[in-house]
């Protein structure tokens, strides 16, 4: 007989703020539960007040914080344990708080279910009020930045791409540890805890130095790659997570690139050449995607990783077109491609899984976007057509220039090839005389190369 193994309950909190509409607070629980589904757990329900703020002590009002602890099995209160050192501005923030109506009542999916093991908090929470969290409820406490370190923990493939994991997550982990385990060794009054806590401190900034070491070992070897990549013609697939880039990239490279219907799929950056090849080759990268919220950790770790999209000469920017909240999704990776610096790259918005969408919304995304160009990753001509796109963008800032290879020189031959289109050859006393296109720098550096031989 098989034997399963428990599959871990959990339920989303959420709190919605003055500043976000009904329409968002739902969509970014609706995330929340994607990314607690592709961690494996079981979503029972969701539990969302309006407040002004996330500040709280405990995240939610006290009434709310009771009803949580009813279906976690919890006090429903911090107790006596917990250092109250409110300060008056929160004392007065909370007890506003407490006066305002709640938004929803709490739903869970079926009745009678056991009891969750875990409570997620669709925000960033300090470590204090997780560790007040999981007093008042019994459950295991996650923010949204927990759930999605512990994603990009399980999808790490690469040597560098877990080394970042590993980095974001100590230092997620960092300030959570100072707080709990110093409190725990108040509570115990256990001298040692302190020098215990000293202890694992210390091994994280090791830990974080020898890895900060590692990666930038890597850094200077992506860069040397990247460097003898500098001429070629590169495109970035780049937007949120699931659009569909990893799609793209099979369809326009033949490669076989991780697809899945999972948040964050992939995580390292691939390098392929469009299929069939262009003249000169055009290498396409696929990226790591995007999400609300996320951790300013992880976008650092990342950069590196997203370099390659800041190397390229177009950005292809994925949108899922067949998801309601299209629109806050492209805003997102907007800013995080500003974030990074990448808004200077030319783009192309790229309106994916149109093949869902009907035909009047497609009118609508055509007159809202118009520069915008719809397809589907799963049709094979909408993909011909973007890889003519793709190579016209280069042909457009391609010039025609004339080479002259000197016969002692025919070593280099592979090299005009790989950077240029070789239009015609001829031949004459001097050497071979090539009549080439290409981009004017990856020509100009063709010439230096030639004059350095010489
Ligand atoms: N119907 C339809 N589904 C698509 C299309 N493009 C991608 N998908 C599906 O969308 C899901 C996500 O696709 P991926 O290509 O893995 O998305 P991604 O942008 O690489 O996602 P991450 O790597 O997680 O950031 C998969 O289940 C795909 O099969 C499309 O044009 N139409
Ligand atoms: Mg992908």
């Amino acid at each position: 007989m098989e034997t399963k193994l428990p599959v871990p309950r959990a339920l989303l909190v959420g709190i919605q703020i003055p500043t976000v509409d009904d329409a968002s607070h739902a969509a970014s629980l609706e995330e929340l539960r994607r990314l607690v589904k592709t961690l494996g757990y079981e979503v029972i329900g969701t539990f969302s007040q309006k407040r002004d703020g996330i500040g709280g002590e405990t995240v939610l009002g006290k009434g709310k914080l009771e009803e949580l602890a009813a279906i976690t099995g919890g006090r429903g209160f911090v107790g006596s344990m917990a250092v109250a050192r409110k300060s008056k501005a929160r004392e007065r923030f909370e007890d506003a708080d407490e006066t305002k109506p709640d938004a929803r009542e709490i739903e869970p999916d079926e009745e009678a279910q056991p009891k969750p093991e875990f409570v997620i908090v669709d925000h960033d929470i300090s470590p204090s009020q997780a560790r007040n969290l999981e007093r008042a409820t019994g459950a295991q406490v996650l923010d949204r930045t927990g759930v999605i370190l512990e994603i990009f923990h399980r999808h790490a493939r690469s040597r560098e791409a877990k080394l970042q994991v590993e980095m974001a997550r100590l230092k997620y982990v960092a300030p959570r540890l100072r707080e709990s385990s110093g409190g725990d060794a108040r509570q115990q009054g256990v001298g040692s805890g302190e020098s215990d806590l000293e202890l694992d401190r210390r091994k994280i900034r090791d830990r974080l130095a020898e890895l900060k070491e590692q990666l930038e070992g890597m850094q200077r070897g992506n860069e040397q790659r990247r460097y003898a990549r500098r001429d070629q013609l590169r495109v970035a697939l780049v937007g949120y997570t699931n659009a569909g880039k990893s799609s793209l990239m099979r369809a326009l490279t033949g490669s076989e690139v991780l697809v899945e219907d999972k948040l964050f799929a992939t995580l390292d950056t691939t390098v392929r050449a469009l299929q069939p090849e262009a003249k000169p080759r055009v290498l396409v990268s696929d990226t790591v995607g995007f999400i609300k919220k996320l951790p300013h950790d992880l976008v650092a770790s990342f950069k590196s990783t997203l370099d390659e999209a800041l190397e390229a000469s177009l950005l292809l920017f994925v949108v899922d077109a067949s998801d309601p909240t299209y629109e806050s999704q492209l805003e997102v990776s907007r800013s995080v491609l500003r974030e990074i610096g990448a808004d200077v790259v030319p783009s192309r918005l790229l309106l994916n899984k149109i093949d869902r969408v009907s035909e009047a919304d497609r009118d609508a995304l055509r007159a809202k976007h118009p520069d915008a160009i719809l397809l589907s990753a799963k049709s094979p001509e909408d993909v011909a057509a973007l890889r003519e796109t793709i190579i016209a963008f280069f042909e457009a800032a391609m010039v025609e220039d004339q080479l002259v290879l000197p016969y002692a020189k025919q070593g280099l031959l592979s090299e005009v090839y790989e950077n240029a289109r070789v239009l015609s050859e001829d031949f004459d006393a001097d050497g071979r005389i090539m009549k080439i296109r290409g981009l004017p720098s990856a020509i100009a550096r063709l010439r230096r190369t030639l004059a350095a031989a010489s």
